[in-house]
């Protein structure tokens, strides 16, 4: 990571900064633990780290999500990005600072570096019209009803006054920048897409939005609130101390700043490769040297994302199989840059064939063995044999590979090479059996030999244990104490990788007490975390749905409209007859209700019926409306259902539907549909369903939902 000159003696390195909008799971903590690893072995080595992670608290996202759960975005805010902080905590991570985009020394920075864009030219009023993907935040070309290219949600309309920035202005200067910097954007997949899409040409970017507050405030015009993104961006100079009037923060900022490293997810690369860099060109400030792009991690075949409802969060591991598993784990199962799956089969295996009877065991055995047969003293090695000299040379080329390799971020190689030097450690106590004496080897000869063996396997364990402490800290920390060598946290602070040689564990130091590391998992493993995400997914589920309830009780914006009859939620009488649209007559599909059983066979066999007539006030006691799907997830043990929030202009309500064999959540969230808003609650998995939504039924029964071309608003009655 020396590319462009970066200062040897500092590093500065960031994670997104993530949003609120939900709880952290272990997509969040992946790259943020890459993070830790990264800035512990930087530290250990003896350079001036900051680390800095935070959240994302502004925006249309957290507006409605705070809306949703029925309170402030502030107190929204404050609450998630307590628990993101409070899990970075409990995981052992040592991040330098935990910006909030909502702290005040953020807020006023933002406004300086707007007030400098603006200065210098590079912002002006326009207006925008076109679609807008609230999910990433982010502006889509495409007509009304779009689909976001990036995620598959439906985007929204927007016509609003917006400041713009001239991206266009950039664009030649950032591919000379690509061209001259082959190492800004990594992995090379990513730096191609992001090529690609600057060729394609940069239109102009609104920067502000005026159809909401949840922002900061345009210095000096005040309706408008700085789109979400270059807000966000800021953080990595703002946390810094830019636009800051005090002395120490301009020092911290001059020190730090260029950032070594923004790791990333993926699908944040046009953000970080195209937009940050513009923002940074046109305020005069220096680039990034390098935008690492983590892929996805995967859990049953897709990203691992909230509103999939697809998480696993890292409590559950950790609570099992330690921090220092999940770490080990996440970053040598996957090739940094790539997508990988998480499985907790996976995970129990890799964790009992690498950690429980690899390292930990080989530990145990060593200083067990220094206990039993040298009082737990470190014996004198003597003379080295062929033996002791070819372990010797593996663990220096082990020393020299580690580092540059780690340094590249290809943390899984680094971690196979130095888990290589386990195996060889573990090989060569085996074939020297200090425990056992045969026959025909004097005492002498064997004392020797335990001597000679257990120095030689002590001192392997120590340079691995040196090597692994960025990635298992914990258990480094027991190690490093076992073999006498004192607290790892005191040896971290004084460089002790920067001066990492054989050698290092004297005769006669005094081990410390065996302790175990890494206890096997047995075979109930899988099944306690698997439990542990089902309660929690279940609590989950009924807190927002509770939250909800109360949000659309509470919420002033709660008027139906006069002709609005809205379903009764407590006082559901006789439920009156499901409207039975499908028996209308269609040519080819009928059009049925997607609710949570299974289409009635009758509501498909009707399209060659004969046509039964109702009457004109019959059609209209069923209420129809467009309603906006909000929340989408699925509901723990329920194959079919998903569980949806609705927002239909005058209350917000949830309903179950039996459509998630045919739809992925997170794709719904966004969209515009059509419900049966006067059909009587019902109770399904324990979970109120306040109508119905409706969607043509195709043969075999999948259901195509009911969509407009056109811009509608919600609520809008159809008759
Ligand atoms: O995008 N696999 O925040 P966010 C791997 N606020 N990494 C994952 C992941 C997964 N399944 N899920 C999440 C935002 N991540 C913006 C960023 S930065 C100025 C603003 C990680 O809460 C990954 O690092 O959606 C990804 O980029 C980040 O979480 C997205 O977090």
């Amino acid at each position: 990571m020396t590319d462009r000159g970066s200062a040897p003696s500092r590093f500065y390195l960031t994670t997104p900064i993530y949003y609120v909008n939900a709880r952290p799971h272990l997509g969040h903590a992946y790259s943020t633990i890459a993070c830790d690893a990264l800035a512990r072995r930087k530290r250990a080595m003896g350079v001036e780290t900051w680390f800095l992670t935070g959240t994302d608290e502004h925006g249309q996202k957290i507006e409605r999500s705070a809306k949703l759960a029925g309170c402030s975005p502030q107190e929204f805010a404050d609450k998630i990005s307590g628990e993101f902080r409070g899990l970075w905590d409990r995981l052992g991570l040592t991040y330098d600072d935990f910006i909030r985009t909502t702290e005040p020394r953020h807020v006023h920075r933002v406004q300086r570096l707007f007030a400098t864009l603006r200065d210098k030219g590079y912002i002006y009023k326009g207006s925008y019209t076109g679609q807008y993907c609230v999910s990433d935040e982010a502006y889509v070309d495409g007509p009304p009803g779009a689909i976001c290219p990036d995620c598959g949600r439906a985007t929204e309309t927007v016509n609003e006054e917006n400041y713009f920035f001239k991206l266009s202005a950039f664009e030649r200067k950032l591919l000379e920048f690509y061209d001259e910097n082959p190492g800004f954007v990594e992995p090379e997949s990513t730096r191609r897409e992001v090529i690609s899409f600057v060729r394609g040409g940069l239109k102009d970017l609104s920067v502000s939005r005026t159809t909401f507050d949840w922002g900061i405030p345009v210095p000096g015009d005040e309706k408008h609130v700085v789109y979400v993104w270059l807000d966000a961006l800021a953080n990595y100079i703002t946390a810094l101390g830019y636009g800051s009037d005090d002395p120490q923060d301009q020092e911290k900022f001059r020190k730090f700043w260029p950032a070594d490293l923004h790791l990333i997810g993926k699908e944040i690369s046009r953000f970080h490769c195209v937009y940050w860099p513009a923002f940074l060109m046109a305020a005069g400030l220096p680039l990034p040297r390098k935008v690492f792009a983590n892929g996805w991690l995967l859990f049953d075949q897709g990203k691992m994302s909230k509103s999939r409802g697809n998480i696993v969060r890292a409590e559950t591991v950790a609570e099992v199989l330690g921090a220092d598993a999940l770490r080990y784990f996440l970053l040598r199962e996957i090739p940094f840059g790539q997508d990988g799956n998480f499985s907790f089969d996976a995970l129990v295996q890799r964790y009992n064939a690498d950690l429980a009877n690899g390292y930990g065991n080989l530990v145990s055995r060593v200083v067990n063995m220094v206990h039993k047969y040298f009082g737990g003293v470190m014996p004198e090695a003597g003379a080295e044999t062929q033996a002791e000299t070819a372990l010797r040379a593996s663990a220096g080329r082990a020393m020299a590979a580690f580092g540059p390799v780690f340094d590249q971020l290809n943390f899984s190689e680094a971690l196979k090479s130095l888990w290589a030097l386990v195996a060889e450690t573990d090989g060569y106590l085996t074939a020297n059996a200090p425990w056992k004496k045969p026959p025909d080897r004097s005492e002498a000869d064997h004392a020797a030999l335990q001597a000679r063996v257990l120095a030689t396997a002590a001192e392997a364990i120590r340079i691995i244990t040196a090597l692994a402490y960025p990635i298992a800290p914990d258990a480094a920390a027991k190690v490093w104490r076992q073999l006498g060598q004192g607290e790892l946290a005191d040896a971290a602070k004084n460089n002790f990788l920067n001066h990492l040689a054989w050698g290092g564990l004297k005769p006669g130091t005094k081990f410390g007490e065996p302790a175990p590391l890494f206890p096997r998992a047995e075979k109930d493993a899988v099944e306690r975390m698997q439990k542990l995400e089902e309660e929690n997914q279940r609590s989950a589920v009924e807190a927002a749905s509770n939250a909800s309830a109360q949000a659309a009780m509470a919420s002033p914006e709660v008027k139906a409209p006069t002709e609005a009859k809205p379903a009764q939620k407590t006082a559901a009488a006789a439920e009156p007859p499901a409207p039975k649209f499908a028996e209308a007559p269609a040519p080819k599909a009928a059009a049925t209700v997607a609710a949570a059983e299974p289409v009635p066979a009758e509501a498909t066999a009707a399209a060659s019926a004969e046509p039964q007539y109702i009457a004109i006030d019959d059609l209209a006691k069923v209420d129809l409306r467009v309603a906006q799907i909000l929340v989408a997830e699925r509901i723990p043990k329920a194959d079919k259902l998903l569980r949806l929030e609705v927002d239909l202009g005058y209350e917000k309500r949830q309903i179950l539907a039996g459509i998630a064999q045919y739809y992925e959540p997170e794709k719904l969230i966004g969209r515009k549909i059509v419900i049966v808003a006067n059909l009587a609650p019902r109770k399904m998995r324990g979970l109120e369903s306040n109508g119905m939504l409706l969607a043509a039924s195709l043969e075999g029964g999948a259901p195509v939902l009911a969509g407009f071309l056109e811009e509608v608003p919600l609520g809008a009655r159809l008759k």
